[in-house]
């Protein structure tokens, strides 16, 4: 019986974690520039893109741009799951070989659950413990409850 305990247990857990993570509404996150990006590039330009996402299974990527301060004025949708209140940014060149991060940051959902909306913000991608910086990055933030 305690084996079949333990079965039902392993079974009921994955519908548990289903309902658990139900959609909360949609985050519309519009990137508009980036700034004094790190130059990883020893030889030849650089071509930065960006990187977002609320799961790391489920990345969206920017266009690729040329240059350490590229404009984007892209607009990225995401399905905000329960439980999900960071969005996670990445700057990234593009390599040949191996593309190469230039820095990142977790931005916390918290205000714009709140508010509906955060205005066009700079978010520096920290380096060294953020002593100093890998760049900027400028966005904002539109959140729709309950679609
Ligand atoms: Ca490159």
């Amino acid at each position: 019986m305690k084996f079949l305990a333990t079965i039902a247990l392993l079974l009921a857990a994955p519908i548990i974690l289903l309902v658990s993570a139900q959609k909360t509404g949609q985050l519309y996150v519009r990137l508009n520039k980036a700034t004094n990006l790190r130059d990883k590039d020893w030889f030849g330009k650089s071509d930065p893109f960006v990187e977002m996402w609320l799961d790391d299974h489920y990345k969206s990527r920017s266009k690729d741009t040329k240059g350490l301060n590229p404009v984007f004025n892209e607009t990225f949708c995401f399905w905000v799951l329960n439980g999900q209140n960071t969005l996670h940014v990445r700057a990234v060149d593009k390599d040949t070989f191996s593309n190469d991060k230039i820095g990142d940051v977790k931005i916390p959902l918290a205000p714009v659950f709140q508010s509906g909306a955060v205005p066009a913000k700079d978010y520096v991608l920290p380096k060294w413990f953020g002593l100093r910086s890998n760049g900027v990055v400028n966005l904002e933030m539109k959140f729709v409850p309950g679609v």
